[in-house]
């Protein structure tokens, strides 16, 4: 589960030199679950395959002229972040399952297997098909009993990011991951979208030291996700200084999902819907995503930096919490906490100045679950989780893999007040690193978070 995907250039992309040659390969020939050139069996892509974070796009082969695809719903389990692996439900091993790619005019064939204990369906949302094929159990089709394989066939008359979700036990289902992007390339595109990433928005209750979720939570989940993964366990968003960037993001879950981005203007270019005319593009650096509905996001990345990119619903960006706690901020609690504790072994209330402290305590947490507020950056705790990642974007880039922190140009940091000018971290400055994990750097010591060794100085 924790594979992350390498977009590694080609080598002879990397020798080649000229810039526009670079560009032009890059495109061609990215190597990636996703963004694989086409099997020998499959034909040519004539589209920029889409990046799915912590996830994967869907192989097909040709049967009978027809794209055909496979998919298994079925029980999987997916690690959240470190440290926390969840029971979900899903498809092919995977919550999301795998992202559907074809073209617009293909005509499509999906075999979906039922290896859950229940049975279920396969609705496929936004598209527009023959009745018969939308899925529905009980209206256009019987249930697909466990065991049983159904065909689905149709021919796609448009573009656009759709998605695909069970239309069967509904509420168990989609609260347990069962949800997939099918994203339909235009026939004819008109523009040039460099980096194209989609993001499936969902959330959970586990009860902290359990490990299923519970599909009758109504309304206060605990566990906020993007493609099911939580901050620090989402994948960052990488992309170079220029780069025109899609990011697709659709929501099966019970609220709507304010996503803010950072260090850039954007505009919504398409909805479940399809795309909306350029004269209407909505500028925005939050889009909202109500339930059961895609939004596109455009921007041109054109300032380097590790920028923000997070559910701006406060409790979406943090992990697992009790919510039950008296509120103390501003209350006197001197000795408070020793005294409890010694009749409640581990008791720690909320602090009096606030909760931005947990970033970087270690507090004793039940089995299977995450610190609510974690993360490490070069300045210290980041104090998030959740529907939380980073989009990084660089000038130079030798691939998309993850290009480690930021480096601020020199003198470009707040400072603090009465220092002196010119605080910005200095190369004389000591790092500290994780022998297994080098992306993880940061200007003090500790331990990292990705898997508990003490950091080391870097060399
Ligand atoms: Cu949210």
């Amino acid at each position: 589960m924790m594979t992350r995907r390498k977009m590694v250039l080609s080598t002879s992309a990397l020798l080649a030199g000229s810039a526009a040659f670079f560009q032009r390969l890059r495109f061609a020939r990215a190597v990636d679950p996703a963004t694989a050139p086409a099997p020998a069996s499959q034909p040519a892509r004539p589209y920029t395959p889409v990046t799915t974070p912590n996830g994967s796009s869907l192989p097909w082969t040709i049967e009978d002229g027809c794209k055909t695809f496979r998919l298994t719903a079925e029980p999987v389990k997916r690690e959240f972040a470190p440290g926390m692996t969840v029971n979900c439900w899903g498809y092919n091993g995977q919550t999301p399952g795998p992202t559907i790619e074809a073209v617009e005019g293909d005509r499509v064939r999906i075999y979906l297997t039922n290896k859950l204990p229940e049975p279920t369906s396969i609705h496929w949302h936004g598209i527009i098909l023959p009745n018969a094929m939308d899925g529905v159990s009980g209206v256009t089709q019987p249930h697909i009993q466990p065991g049983e394989t159904y065909i689905y066939e149709f021919t796609l008359k448009q573009h656009g990011s759709q998605m695909y979700h069970p239309h069967s036990d509904e509420m168990t289902q989609m609260a347990m991951g069962m949800q997939g992007f099918f994203i339909i390339h235009p026939k004819n595109p008109t523009r040039i979208i460099h980096r194209d990433f989609c993001i499936f928005l969902q959330e959970w209750f586990v009860e902290p030291g359990s490990s299923t979720p519970n599909p009758l939570i109504m309304t206060d989940f605990n566990l906020f996700t993007f493609n099911s993964r939580v901050f620090p366990g989402t994948d960052p968003l990488v992309v170079k200084t220029g780069q025109r960037v899609r990011i697709r993001l659709a929501n099966l879950s019970m609220d709507s999902h304010p996503i803010h981005f950072h260090g850039h203007q954007g505009w919504t270019t398409a909805t479940d819907g399809g795309p909306i005319p350029q004269s209407a593009w909505w500028p925005a650096t939050t889009v909202n995503v109500p339930s059961g509905t895609t939004r596109d996001i455009e921007f041109v990345a054109d300032n380097p930096g590790d920028w923000a990119f997070h559910c701006h619903k406060n409790h979406h960006a943090m992990n697992a919490m009790a919510h039950d706690f008296p509120n103390m901020i501003g209350v006197d609690q001197s000795g408070v906490a020793e005294r409890v504790s010694s009749l409640v072994p581990g008791y720690m209330p909320m602090s009096t100045n606030g909760m931005g402290g947990m970033g970087s305590m270690h507090m004793p947490l039940p089995k299977n679950t995450l610190p609510m507020m974690t993360g490490t950056g070069p300045f210290g705790p980041i104090e998030m989780g959740g529907m939380f990642t980073l989009l990084k974007v660089r000038d130079s880039l030798s691939s998309y893999d993850d290009p480690g922190h930021y480096a601020q140009p020199p003198g470009s940091a707040p400072r603090r007040a009465g220092a002196p000018a010119a605080s910005a971290p200095s190369s004389e400055a000591v790092l500290y690193t994780c022998p297994m994990h080098p992306q993880i750097v940061q200007n003090g010591p500790g331990k990292c978070p990705l898997c508990g060794m003490t950091l080391r100085v870097k060399k």
